[in-house]
């Protein structure tokens, strides 16, 4: 006798809705789907025994099981669906995006940029002195007449004037011609013993060639304390140079004339076949020292105003001076 009955039809239909109704996730609602439809499922396990029912049975309790399990599947398919927006529903309930905020941009690098080259000799030359025990110290471009000519024993009348003309403002300041203004600042700031660097932009009114710029740099440097002497001097301009080309080069020293110092030399390098003017020096004038508070019987000092765009242009074989600030950037790529 067979085991399949309107009522266990029935009874099963009932089961097999309520629990589909009451599946909370997807993830319950296939394994329902499994319970019931799949291989070994409770319905699918009915319709196996139609096989054993009399023709007659057979065909009214087939196309009865077949409606049941159509409205199943209905059924099993309107609670996914209804799942599926609920979850929706609870995942805009819970997560959440403010469009309103920037959006962090993709880091595209077609180009890092590199230093300038005067900046990498600066940040040598700085590095150099800092290990010497200089401190780096910055002034005004825009100078009062005072620091750049008067306070470095350069008075009105004096001729040394005409060879660094300016570019003046109408209230009587002016554009530095040299960072030897910050030779005073400092004496006036710092007590000795001191050692300082100064590196700067600088400007003359200059007629423009390969080696001179009308804006250039330079890089002061001024050492105070008790028994200085020109053999200090040659020693720090020497380690200076070995140590920024790495081997020692071409140079030589002969006097030069510079009413803040005494005595005064110009040390020249040789560059292209030919003697470039790079690194004037000399014992600080000790009318400088009174200028600046200090008490020249009692402190001596050296100074010297490296040609900082020459030594890079002596560093990077570089032949004309207006690259540095062309702006070409065929010229500026070489370095990144
Ligand atoms: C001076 O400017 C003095 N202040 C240097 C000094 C400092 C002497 C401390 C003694 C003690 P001068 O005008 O020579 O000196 O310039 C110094 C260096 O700057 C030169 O040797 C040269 O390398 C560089 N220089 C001068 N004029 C130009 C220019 N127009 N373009 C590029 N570099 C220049």
């Amino acid at each position: 006798m067979s085991v399949i009955s309107t009522q266990l039809v029935d009874d099963l239909k009932g089961t097999a809705l309520a629990s589909i109704a009451g599946a909370t996730s997807l993830e319950e609602l296939d394994a329902k789907r499994v319970e019931l439809l799949g291989k070994k499922g409770r319905f699918t396990s009915l319709l196996k025994e139609l096989g054993s029912l009399e023709p007659e049975s057979r065909k009214s309790f087939g196309a009865l099981l077949n409606s049941v399990k159509s409205e199943i599947e209905g059924s099993l398919d309107a609670r996914k669906s209804a799942l599926g927006s609920e979850s929706i529903q609870r995942r805009l309930e819970t997560e959440w995006i403010d469009v309103t905020l920037p959006v962090q941009a993709p880091v595209v690098i077609a180009s890092p940029g590199a230093l300038h080259p005067l900046l990498t000799v600066q940040r040598d030359l700085e590095q150099i002195f800092h290990g010497l025990g200089f401190t780096v110290v910055d002034g005004p471009e825009m100078e009062r007449e005072y620091y750049n000519f008067e306070a470095l024993n350069i008075p009105n009348t004096h001729p040394a004037r005409d060879m660094q003309d300016t570019f003046w403002t109408k209230d009587g300041n002016l554009l530095r011609t040299h960072t030897s203004t910050m030779q005073v600042r400092s004496l006036e700031r710092m007590k000795p013993p001191l050692k300082i660097v100064a590196p700067g932009r600088v400007f003359r009114y200059e007629r423009v060639d390969a080696t001179h710029g009308h804006t250039f740099y330079q890089m002061e440097g001024m050492m105070v304390d008790r028994h200085v002497s020109v053999g200090h001097l040659i020693y720090f301009m020497k380690t200076l140079l070995r140590e920024i080309f790495g081997s020692e080069q071409k140079i030589r020293l002969r006097p030069g004339y510079f009413p803040f110092v005494e005595p005064g030399f110009e040390l020249d390098i040789w560059f292209q076949g030919r003697w470039l003017e790079l690194l004037p020096c000399g014992l600080v004038h000790p009318k400088v020292l009174e200028f600046g508070g200090i008490d020249p019987a009692e402190w001596q000092g050296f100074a010297f105003g490296l040609g900082l765009s020459r030594l890079v242009m002596s560093r990077y074989q570089i032949h004309d001076i207006r690259h540095m600030d062309g702006g070409d950037l065929r010229f500026l790529r070489q370095f990144s």
